[in-house]
């Protein structure tokens, strides 16, 4: 058996990077050869250039127990003077570090200075409030200043934070909090979303009631203004404490393998695992990833990534690597949609934004609503597209690049996990020359490969299963409390390889084509097709808004291909049938791929279920495909959509 997975669609398009923007581009091809001769010695490099270190390192790498790595172990910095305080002693404190936009519309700008004063006050308070080295805080906030306020207040004192993203549940809440033992939990009376406050405070109760009893103490930020019920014992408020807390504060040197945060993730199985991350290792990546994936000039851009602290990617590309190169971005609370759809682009124009980071989920339903929309503001000044999450399909690239980004500038597709850390597959703009579709290339001092289930390495083309064959700075360095649980799900399948849990292959050019989940692979007839591929194939319909496919039990085939379709706004105004567009999509994703990958059926449906990060749950649709009971819906975005749905495919 063999673990290649067919593909026949073709995308050929090819975009090389202009003149100009190579002339000006931050990373420069070096980069590869440099990592090429000395992995070692080219990460070594980045930290000491990158990072101010209070005691330098002398090993970089220490892998004598593997899969437990230590980078740069014997150096010692603070992760928090590198984001704020050298670049305040550097004369950089005027600089804006953060454009805060609220969803209501009202608004902050925050300098370095005042960021790193608000810090060293929040880190006065916690110190206060019992926090000591290593204890655990955990943060649940909304998209507000005060949640990097906490992030790095938390670092600063050598403390691990763990983010739980605001529209979690009270048991999700409290089975983070129990796992972690945190001792401090800080929160806000409520957030804005969708012109409707969520009382968050009222789910630290919920969430503190449920739990075993490890939090003492909460730190209650005033945002959405409602009532709160009050724990004299327990509670306090954000601006009564770390209002009138001195702003003097003294930040320690940590060695560099010191624990920095546990973000929880779900398995395909089990309770969410707390992946842990630790210091000097994992800021080197975030912030050589966010320089040149983005090609960041720190003194002109405005950067902005739309994701919510919450996620991986919040911590990453919204705090730490943006943070530590000094560089000036836009925060906003909202939604997309809230209170007009043409929201987004508003900050773009508002800000002058130029980097913007975000989600194919997003791009896709942005293309939904038509180009008018975003062509009602200047967005002249983006130069650089950032996609992360799933696989962008081709014409979601496409429009992002010609809608949003008035067809010549950067798209660059980053693939990477909350156990990466940062980003570890992505083209370079200004260097590479750019595919739709493809995540490209590993970056400079990254080595992945393709294997099959056996663990053989595929030679030249291919597809199989993604591995990760040495490790990288800012790899996970465990699971929290559980590190039996780390070996098995990552390192058991391959030794001493990280099995990612992605499909991918590669191409003639040796660029890395990212496949979905090896959970998202169907077996039709004995031919591995990927639910990404189908997927692309059908979004590239006309018709097409969205699209999921799952792989359904078949008699025949073994397995079958299901597909759910959201046709475009300008479709049903043409009488939407159905029926038709169905027998169409059928046939041209026949034609597009190939009879093999011929949908059995294509439901026409109005929502597909996502989580609160924008990810197509197909569990749930392939349980409907296959005519079960549906599982498991609470990590829904929306848990009614299940219903809808079902009765539209009935
Ligand atoms: C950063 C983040 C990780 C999983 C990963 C993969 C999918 C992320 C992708 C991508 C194709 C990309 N993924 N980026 N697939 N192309 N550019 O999303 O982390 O939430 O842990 O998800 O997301 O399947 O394994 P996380």
């Amino acid at each position: 058996m063999t673990a290649q997975i067919d593909h026949a669609l073709e995308e050929i398009r090819r975009f090389r990077p202009s003149p100009e923007f190579a002339a000006q581009s931050v990373a420069d091809p070096g980069l590869y050869e440099a990592a090429r001769t000395d992995r070692l010695g080219f990460w070594a490099d980045q930290a000491r250039s990158l990072l101010q270190w209070e005691k330098p390192f002398t090993r970089t790498l220490d892998w004598s127990n593997p899969p437990f790595a230590k980078w740069f172990d014997d150096g010692e910095l603070n992760v928090a003077v590198n984001c704020l305080d050298r670049h305040v002693a550097a004369g950089l404190g005027d600089r804006v570090a953060i454009h805060w936009e609220g969803e209501p519309g009202d608004s902050r700008t925050i300098t370095y200075a005042e960021l790193t004063d608000e810090v060293k006050r929040a880190a006065n308070v916690l110190t206060d409030l019992g926090v000591g080295e290593g204890d655990r805080v955990a943060i649940y906030l909304p998209m507000i200043p005060e949640a990097v306020v906490s992030m790095l207040a938390v670092a600063r004192i050598g403390a691990i934070h763990s983010v739980v993203f605001g529209g979690f549940s009270a048991e999700s809440l409290a089975s983070r909090i129990d796992d972690a033992e945190a001792s401090v939990v800080i929160t806000a009376d409520g957030g804005f979303r969708k012109g409707k406050i969520f009382p968050l405070k009222l789910t630290v109760d919920d969430a503190l009631e449920r739990s075993a009893g490890s939090v003492k103490q909460v730190l209650v930020v005033r945002r959405g203004e409602n009532e709160v019920a009050w724990n004299d014992e327990r509670d306090h408020w954000w601006h009564e404490t770390v209002g009138r807390a001195s702003n003097d504060h003294e930040p320690k040197a940590f060695g560099a393998e010191q624990p920095l945060f546990i973000l929880y993730t779900s398995g395909t199985t089990g309770k969410p695992k707390g992946i842990l991350h630790t210091s000097g290792g994992y800021l080197t990546q975030a912030a050589f990833t966010h320089k040149n994936v983005f090609d960041l000039h720190p003194e002109r851009d405005v950067y902005w990534c739309t994701a919510d602290v919450g996620w991986i990617t919040g911590h990453s590309y919204v705090v730490y690597g943006p943070l530590a190169n000094g560089a000036t971005q836009v925060l906003f609370e909202g939604t997309p949609d809230t209170p007009h759809p043409g929201r987004w682009w508003e900050i773009v124009e508002k800000y002058g934004v130029t980097i913007l980071y975000t989600a194919p989920t997003a791009i896709r339903s942005f293309m939904k609503l038509g180009r008018q929309i975003p062509h009602e503001f200047n967005l002249r000044t983006l130069r650089v597209l950032g996609s992360v999450g799933e696989p962008i399909n081709p014409e979601a690239w496409i429009w992002y690049r010609h809608v949003i980004g008035g067809g010549s500038i950067p798209v660059v597709d980053t693939w990477w996990q909350t156990e990466t850390g940062a980003i570890m597959i992505s083209a370079l703009p200004g260097i590479t020359d750019l595919k739709p579709g493809s995540a490209q290339v590993p970056i400079p001092g990254i080595s992945v490969d393709i294997l099959t289930d056996e663990g053989e390495h595929i030679v030249g083309e291919g597809g199989g299963l993604l591995v990760i064959t040495e490790p990288w700075p800012s790899m996970l360095r465990g699971i929290w409390g559980d590190p039996e649980r780390f070996k098995e799900t990552y390192w058991e399948k391959f030794g001493d390889k990280y099995f990612a849990g992605d499909g991918a292959r590669r191409d003639e050019d040796g660029d890395f084509w990212l496949l979905g989940r090896v959970d998202d692979v169907m077996n039709v007839s004995g031919h591995r097709l990927s639910t990404a591929e189908i997927e692309s194939s059908l979004v590239a319909h006309p018709w097409t808004a969205e699209a999921a496919v799952v792989g359904a039990h078949d008699e025949t085939t073994g397995q079958a291909v299901v597909a759910f379709v959201i046709l475009k706004a300008s479709q049903e105004e043409h009488g939407n049938d159905a029926v038709l567009a169905s027998e169409e999509l059928r046939t041209h994703v026949a034609r597009q791929i190939g009879p093999i990958a011929r949908p059995r059926q294509v439901f026409i449906v109005n929502e597909l279920p996502k989580t609160r990060s924008g990810k197509i749950m197909r569990r749930l649709l392939r349980d409907l495909a296959e005519g079960r009971e549906i599982g498991d819906t609470t990590t829904l975005a929306d848990t009614s959509i299940m219903q809808i749905i079902s009765a539209q495919v009935r």
